[in-house]
């Protein structure tokens, strides 16, 4: 890869807090860190990126299997002798001028058996730096290498930005084309162009999920977009939950939920918010790695009364990308504080005020700006959240943005009717395009963007999953969205979360009712724990409702789907969406 890219040096990564505090250094030197106050904010350090490189581009991210089928209609497939061929050319010098730093990582505990070796190449030491936090990377993995018998995923990171002699870099180097490739077949990933979130951190997205989908299919594992928590009762019982939602539905606050006043004695641990990996024991039953080892979050919204363990979590030690910056050296973002600052510096760089913010609409931070955070900092990380074998999994949580239709929570009668829950969820559409409010866009199982194969035969792999095993979880699906009449959020959300997640763990465990409905299992009011909570029975009601004509319009928005994946899609999904269709 040296003989093609031609960078000007090459740096073999060893992990280490000097190596890792001298690329920091060299960042700032650089231009493209400022160290924050280490008073306010110790170990911190804030960044700003090009303004066209601020998130993930769907429509540069390829999967080139052999076949375009392999691929499906939900991906952007290209040939892939026709892509090597272009990605030749694209890195051919592509790092002249830079460093070329060889980045070894581990996805999920070094040496762990459920765990996963990559070899990230990149020339950006922001991703050495932010992969760093977010996995287990350096000289323990080059051992595990050095050991043999573990397959090593070969990832090149290219920033597309050579540098000829004597020219200046800049703080945030990119190139306007961009290509994430991942090649299946050969568990491959080659990413150019961006510096930028799952773009660059190749462990993230592209091997922890589009890779490793399709290692996990072939192997008989699962590879999921979900959070993991542990629920622990009084009496120490622990009940894990691995639960999937599409974004901007809260899935890092529920990774760390504390639970209300009414729920003395019960802790909700922390596993993971993003990535779950997920694999039947020797025993049949499902256990679950968190395979990284940091938080890469959402800033704006984040604050003292959504997530007080978040904020602790990226109090210290933290890499801050596109928020804003303050006079004294910290970090804001909307949502952070009721109040905002007098000042500051905005993402791309400009004067931020609240009066030319309500004039001009401009926000301080980016939408998705991005806090890089150390897991092990979590005050709610669980004890044994870097088990090697993982933590059993008892049940999963679909759930989505929907103002009507959808309940606060049901279970869905078995297995399959679980997996169609999960194959058939969405989000309502809020601010996009004109005429699109409203209309749900379906994020099968939150997997549509990292689903690295074909959509229908990802479902195929859930149905066959539950075959072998001992015990099958129960699945959830729940709505923390749903609206009044009058446009107001009806559940209050949040810590309140816990009240149905105590009665997901109930079920679990067969010690809660439910009422039959044609969707599945829904609680009766005296089912769930509202102690501390003033929530008449009427708007509980309400929230539960289910609407036959509206559940109607939904299964026919289902067919939507199904249609363009009718080839590939198992029986099961079929017959599910009949039997609800008899049902309503
Ligand atoms: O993260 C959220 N969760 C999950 C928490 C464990 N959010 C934040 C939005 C997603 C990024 C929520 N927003 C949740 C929620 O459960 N619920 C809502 C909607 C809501 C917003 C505000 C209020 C109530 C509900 N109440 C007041 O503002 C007083
Ligand atoms: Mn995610």
């Amino acid at each position: 890869m040296s003989a093609l890219t031609k960078p000007a040096a090459i740096h073999w990564v060893d992990g280490s807090q000097e190596e890792y505090d001298a690329l920091c250094q060299q960042l700032v030197d650089g231009g493209t860190f400022i160290k924050l106050n280490q008073k306010l904010w110790p170990g911190c350090f804030y960044s700003r990126s090009d303004a066209s490189d601020v998130a993930r581009v769907e429509d540069r991210t390829f999967i080139c299997s052999l076949s375009k089928d392999g691929a499906g209609p939900t991906n952007n497939w290209v040939n892939p002798q026709e892509m090597r061929r272009k990605l030749k050319e694209l890195f051919n010098g592509s790092m002249k001028g830079r460093t070329m730093y060889v980045l070894p990582f581990s996805m999920g505990p070094v040496g762990g058996p459920m765990s996963q070796i990559g070899v990230q190449l990149t020339d950006s030491p922001y991703a050495v730096v932010n992969m760093r936090i977010m996995a287990r990377i350096g000289v323990e993995v080059f051992k595990e290498i050095d050991k043999g018998d573990k397959r090593v995923v070969p990832c090149v990171h290219s920033v597309g930005a050579p540098l000829s002699a004597g020219q200046k870099d800049v703080p945030w180097p990119s190139n306007k084309e961009k290509y994430i490739v991942h090649f299946p077949e050969t568990r491959e990933i080659w990413s150019y162009g961006s510096g930028y979130g799952g773009n660059a951190l190749l462990g993230k997205k592209c091997f922890a999920l589009r890779i490793a989908s399709n290692i996990a299919r072939d192997e008989g594992w699962m590879a999921e977009h979900m959070l993991i928590v542990g629920v622990e009762s009084p009496q120490g019982e622990k009940t894990y939950v691995a639960a999937a939602f599409p974004s901007a539905c809260g899935k890092t606050n529920f990774a760390m939920l504390i639970p209300p006043a009414g729920f003395e004695g019960w802790k909700v641990f922390t596993v993971g918010d993003d990535i779950a990996w997920i694999k039947p024991n020797a025993n049949g039953r499902l256990h679950a790695i968190n395979p990284e080892a940091g938080f890469f979050g959402v800033a704006p919204g984040t604050s003292a009364k959504t997530n007080p363990n978040a904020m602790a979590t990226l109090a210290k030690n933290t890499i801050f990308t596109n928020v804003a910056l303050t006079p004294e050296g910290g970090v804001w973002w909307e949502g952070m504080t009721d109040e905002p600052p007098a000042e500051c510096i905005d993402w791309q760089g400009n004067r931020w005020t609240p009066a030319i913010a309500k004039e001009t609409g401009a926000k301080a931070a980016h939408p998705n700006s991005r806090f890089t955070a150390p897991a092990s900092q979590c005050p709610t990380i669980d004890p044994d959240w870097e088990k090697p074998e993982g933590v059993p999994i008892s049940a999963f949580i679909f759930g989505g943005r929907r103002a009507t239709t959808m309940p606060l929570v049901y279970q869905a009668f078995s297995w399959s009717s679980g997996v169609y829950t999960g194959a058939t969820m969405g989000s309502e559409m809020t601010a996009a395009a004109a005429g699109t409010i409203g209309k749900v866009r379906r994020d099968p199982m939150a997997m549509l963007p990292f689903c690295g194969y074909h959509m229908g035969d990802y479902f195929r792999h859930w149905i066959k999953m539950q075959k072998g095993l001992s015990e099958t979880p129960r699945i959830f699906h729940v709505n923390w969205f749903r609206k009044d009449a009058a446009g107001k959020f009806i559940w209050p959300g949040f810590s309140d979360n816990m009240r149905v997640l105590k009665w997901i763990v109930d079920r679990v465990r067969g010690r809660a009712l439910g009422r039959e409905t044609p969707i599945g299992w829904t609680p009766h009011y005296e089912d769930i724990h509202w102690k501390g909570l003033d929530f008449p029975k009427d708007k509980f009601d309400e929230l539960q409702n289910f609407d036959a004509a509206a559940w109607k319009q939904e299964v026919i928005g289902h067919e939507e789907l199904f249609l363009d994946l009718h080839d590939h899609l198992p029986k099961e999904m079929i017959y599910e969406r009949e039997l609800l269709i008899c049902r309503l």
